[in-house]
């Protein structure tokens, strides 16, 4: 009898098993390429996200690895053979835009490819917000599970988010990870989903946990290995986490969003050379804990 076995998927100190608990992303590739947007736009409601291996032209994405991994260099985070170096330092080029606005980033997420995409998606010119999230991820770095709404909600809700992978992340190198089926989670979506961080003060990572997430909660996982160029796209209200990197090599992406440009965008996230205000201005306001609002949420 042959049995086919497959590691668990480690997620820091948390493991699940595919197939039961974690499931491979299913590729939405084959309708980009047929140009067919209707089932795309169906796949996205559906199943709150779409997967498109090899959405960016690979060769862009190797050119926007290396100037990334250069300005790592630069700052001490490499060793000679390209792992990370000793310092372990993880890197958000969020405001460094000398960086994370370089053409060689832009010609991913503002490329020609990337808006034509959006302008069919949703039907109309689109933009981008002026801030980027471009991550350079040393070992243990991750994000804990949140709706991005959370974050990035004001305006129109019809936001769509894209993180894009530009270095190789397998399984182990910290990839995004989601909460299966969160985005028709009433219950979530009314208490935790309807916080805004900055005007409520409220935490906005709804958890640190992976075990509570699926044994709690009762989501499944959805990842995959991730090649420079592969890309997830999500809406406001779906959940996700990044895994931590256990690899001694960088994690790299870019988290960008897109919205129909005659729609209403979320002020905090426009402003020229890295002058936007972004979340957490007002920092003196202590932040309610998590678990304080579960338990008025019921949750
Ligand atoms: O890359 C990460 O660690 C988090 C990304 C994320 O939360 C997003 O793309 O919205
Ligand atoms: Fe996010």
């Amino acid at each position: 009898m042959t049995t086919t076995t497959r590691a668990p998927f480690r997620f820091g100190e948390a493991q699940f098993e595919w197939g039961e608990e974690v499931f491979a992303l299913q590729d939405s590739s084959p309708l980009v390429h047929d140009g067919n947007f209707d089932a795309l736009r169906a796949r996205l409601q559906n199943d709150g996200f779409l997967f498109i291996r090899g959405f960016h032209p690979r060769n862009l994405a190797q050119k926007a690895e290396a100037w990334v991994l250069e300005a790592i260099r630069e700052r001490g985070g490499l060793n000679a053979d390209g792992t990370i170096s000793d310092k372990n330092l993880t890197f958000a080029f969020f405001r460094d835009t000398a960086i994370s606005h370089a053409p060689e980033i832009l010609a991913l997420t503002d490329g020609g490819h990337t808006f034509s995409f959006y302008e069919q998606l949703l039907g109309g010119d689109v933009l981008t917000f002026d801030k980027r999230w471009l991550r350079a991820m040393a070992q243990g770095g991750n994000n804990g599970f949140h709706y991005d709404k959370v974050y990035v909600g004001r305006g129109t809700p019809n936001k769509l988010t894209m993180w894009s992978a530009i270095s190789d992340i397998p399984l182990e190198r910290g990839p995004l990870v989601m909460a299966l089926g969160s985005h028709q989670d009433e219950r979530l979506k009314s208490t935790y989903g309807a916080t805004d961080v900055d005007r409520d003060a409220a935490d906005p990572v709804f958890s640190t946990d992976p075990r509570e997430i699926v044994d709690y909660f009762g989501f499944k996982l959805g990842t995959t290995n991730f090649e420079p160029g592969d890309v997830l796209i999500f809406p406001m209200l779906s959940m996700h986490s990044s895994a931590p990197n256990l690899d001694n090599y960088y994690r790299i992406s870019i988290d960008t969003r897109y919205q129909l440009a005659s729609e209403e965008t979320d002020p905090r996230f426009f402003g020229e050379n890295g002058t936007w205000q972004g979340n957490f201005a007002n920092k003196d306001r202590p932040i309610t804990p998590i678990a304080e609002l579960k338990k008025q949420w019921g949750l």
